[in-house]
């Protein structure tokens, strides 16, 4: 087992070329703004078909928080999109977020990925502070270890969540 290389990364991650994208989704799986909006825009209207199919057979009541759904990512220059829902910050247990990047990293080595790009999770629309997100994801990165995983990239959109992450990461 390997500490895979984590790279703090600027940029939009419908862009990123890897064997695997994360998503911040919503429990229905079903597109929504944000990441979520980019990701399906990027990827054409065969991952809302394929979301819509997940729901239709393993997951009717759609996707808890924290946990993931893996579909193909289609227009997509990655493999797969690892969709997941992040908590909401003063609603739901932040801890939940730690799940999110746990179980993607386990659906990733599952799907035998060797290269995962995160974006910061909930830190969007659903309120969580950008240095609680960097904080949270160093403690789950620092405690990994992959014989599957080699890269991780956590992929920050604004100049200011990019500074704290390297902050914390450096
Ligand atoms: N590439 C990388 N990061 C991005 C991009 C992009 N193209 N676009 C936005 N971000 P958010 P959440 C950053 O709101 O807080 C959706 O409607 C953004 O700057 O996308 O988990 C879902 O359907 C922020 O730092 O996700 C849910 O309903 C981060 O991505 C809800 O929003 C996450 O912001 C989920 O909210």
């Amino acid at each position: 087992m390997e500490k895979p290389e984590n790279s703090i990364l600027k940029r939009d991650i419908t862009k990123i070329k890897a064997d695997a994208i994360v998503n911040a989704a919503n429990s229905s799986l079903l597109g929504g703004g944000g990441v979520d909006g980019a990701i399906h825009r990027a990827a054409g209207p065969q991952l809302l078909e394929e979301c819509k199919e997940i729901r239709n057979t393993k997951l009717p009541e759609g996707l808890p928080t924290g946990q993931v759904a893996i579909t193909k990512a289609y227009n997509l220059p990655a493999k797969y999109v690892i969709h997941t829902v992040g908590p909401i910050y003063n609603k739901d247990d932040i801890s939940l977020l730690k799940d999110c990047y746990l179980n993607s990293l386990k659906l990733a080595e599952e799907n035998n990925c060797q290269s995962i790009n995160f974006p910061a999770i909930s830190t969007g629309i659903y309120g969580v502070p950008i240095d609680i997100s960097a904080k949270t994801v160093k403690e789950v990165l620092d405690n990994f270890k992959s014989d599957i995983i080699k890269e991780i990239g956590l992929v920050l959109f604004s100049e200011n969540d990019y500074i704290i992450y390297k902050k914390y990461f450096d």
